[in-house]
């Protein structure tokens, strides 16, 4: 079997948010003195690589992926000092931190915006994409992914910028060859520091087609993925930097890719390419968007994620890498949508996460998940606070939706779910702070939280701590071959794992009713289930590993 051993593929990562992991100075804020307090116990549960969302100075329009100055740290975060204390601590645990890195656009509130919207011939205008409109609207028929016009009218020059986010998101133009060095710089800066590598945000999205054409696609999701991601320099950018800056350290970075499908991931990611180390990417995050995106939900089945999982693995081949998750800080519990966060929320949420520790991957938990937290559910469109979800809540209500069917839809879909303050003890706010926290805590946080799941010995957090006992250097489940025994199966995902000397059969029941299995060859020992006890059918939520050698 042809593989190319790399550390980053061995291990895994935790993903952290950090205005809402835990807040040490009770302004209701997460922040980097908070996270030093929990190193141990991230050492503890075993996972090796700390990726945090943006900590740099930023308007919080979009909760910090608007950055407005990339050298420095948001002071509610903290100080360079505390991020320096931060990386010290997570190397001295043998642990890595890898930064997220947001360069598809900046704040509106950065310099370099604030100077190109001075005139139509300040040096700084071609930092970002500005056009004329056409028929006093504006230059094409775009959409933001957080609704509304993509193109946002500035009264100073009498010109439209592009903004594929919020309207305080303006996007870089890579075409650009000044941005792509201050770009560079600032990478460089950051690996100087002795950090890790980078998550890259929605860098699929950075090469836009010049032309500039109306999309002829009704379905957001189209347009997404031909018209703004993948575009004709995607890749050469990415190379640049690689030649410029990445190749010159021992790092990892994992580039965000909305619109990259199975079809053109390895261009991304090819061992040879000189880009990118690995993908998350989004096909399985996006299951049941509808044309009008995540507050127009479709029905989906359990064939459809496992064809996800196949179609993947296929086309990354040998050569190119991606990560495995069920959820981050953009969509919602993986319990929840996934799982059964009710009556089966334990027995589900450990076999959420045997699914993640045994695909091949690299494996990353979303703060939170490792102790089964669920979705939110908020009773007033005031509780909430991402803007993705407010913008929404503005258009569709507009459009005659009720507040009580948009106030289902963002429970259910919406990204607050995620962005509840972690849940570390029954105290008051679940221990993340005395104060009022920035959003308002799950009220489940007495029955989930740390504390209790640390003094369980049957706990979600145990689990995963065992799965990750098991993955790490495990080669077969590392770099070794993947089959789905059950693709045409509706509830039963049971898959195999194997390399020269060991295979692994998986077995996972994503149902309540306990279910009649068969298996062709027979499977070796049982060596993990999330049940005490196992029998001829698969019980509820169950999860199985055997093993053969
Ligand atoms: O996310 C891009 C992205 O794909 C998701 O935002 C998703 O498309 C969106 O929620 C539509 O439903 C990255 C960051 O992870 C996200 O937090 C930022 O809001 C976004 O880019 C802009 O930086
Ligand atoms: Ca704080």
């Amino acid at each position: 079997m042809v593989f190319y051993p790399k550390w980053w593929k061995e291990q895994v990562i935790y993903q952290i948010y950090p205005r809402s992991f835990n807040d040490s100075n009770n302004d209701g804020i997460g922040d980097i003195p908070g996270i030093i307090e929990k190193l141990d116990y991230l050492k503890e549960l075993g996972v090796d690589i700390i990726w945090l969302s943006p900590i740099y100075p930023s308007p919080n329009d979009d909760n910090g992926y608007d950055i407005s100055n990339y050298r420095d740290i948001h002071p509610e975060f903290g100080t360079m000092q505390d991020f320096d204390r931060l990386l010290g601590g997570i190397h001295n645990r043998g642990m890595k931190l890898i930064m997220d890195l947001v360069v598809n656009h900046s704040s509106d509130e950065h310099q370099w915006f604030e100077k190109s919207r001075q005139s139509t011939d300040n040096p700084y205008r071609d930092f970002y994409i500005w056009k004329k409109g056409q028929n006093d609207g504006p230059p094409n028929n775009w959409q933001s992914f957080f609704g509304g016009s993509a193109w946002q009218y500035d009264e100073q020059t009498a010109e439209y910028y592009l903004h594929l986010f919020t309207t305080k998101q303006p996007d870089f133009n890579w075409e650009n060859p000044q941005v792509r060095a201050e770009i560079y710089d600032l990478v460089k800066f950051w690996l100087d520091k002795g950090i890790d590598g980078f998550r890259m945000d929605v860098i699929s999205l950075i090469s836009k087609r010049l032309e500039f054409e109306d999309t002829p696609h009704k379905a957001f999701g189209d347009t997404v993925q031909y018209v703004y991601s993948n575009g004709p320099r995607v890749h050469e950018f990415i190379h640049e930097m690689y030649e410029k800056v990445l190749s010159h350290y021992d790092i990892m970075t994992i580039g965000e890719g909305p619109g990259i499908s199975p079809e053109v991931g390895l261009k991304y990611v090819g061992h040879d390419r000189g880009e990118l180390n690995m993908i998350f990417h989004l096909d399985h995050m996006f299951l049941g968007f509808g044309p009008g995106g995540r507050f127009d939900q479709e029905p989906y089945g359990l064939t459809e994620l496992k064809k996800i999982f196949s179609d993947w693995y296929e086309a990354m081949g040998p050569s190119g890498w991606i990560s495995i998750f069920l959820d981050n800080h953009d969509f919602v519990r993986m319990v929840s949508r996934f799982g059964n966060d009710q009556e089966y929320r334990v027995e589900s949420a450990k076999l959420l996460a045997t699914l993640v520790m045994t695909m091949r991957g690299t494996p990353c938990i979303y703060q939170g998940s490792e102790i089964g937290m669920t979705n939110v559910n908020y009773d007033s469109i005031d509780d909430f606070r991402d803007v993705e979800t407010l913008n929404f809540h503005k258009i569709l209500t507009q459009k005659g939706m009720s507040q009580e069917t948009f106030l289902e839809l963002a429970n259910k879909n919406g990204r607050d779910n995620v962005r509840t303050p972690m849940q570390w003890d029954e105290q008051v706010n679940g221990g993340f702070c005395d104060s009022t926290p920035w959003i308002k805590v799950n009220p489940n946080f007495s029955q989930i939280n740390v504390k209790k799941a640390l003094a369980d010995k049957n706990s979600i957090f145990y689990f995963y701590q065992k799965l990750l006992e098991f993955r790490k250097g495990n080669d077969t489940l590392i770099y070794g071959h993947y089959e789905d025994l059950s693709e045409a199966h509706d509830t039963l995902f049971i898959y195999k794992r194997w390399s020269e000397t060991k295979c692994y059969t998986i077995l996972l029941n994503f149902s309540d009713l306990p279910q009649d299995y068969s298996l062709e060859d027979d499977p070796g020992k049982l060596i993990l289930s999330n049940y005490m006890e196992n029998n001829g059918q698969l019980a509820p939520w169950e999860a199985r590993i055997y093993e053969k050698s």
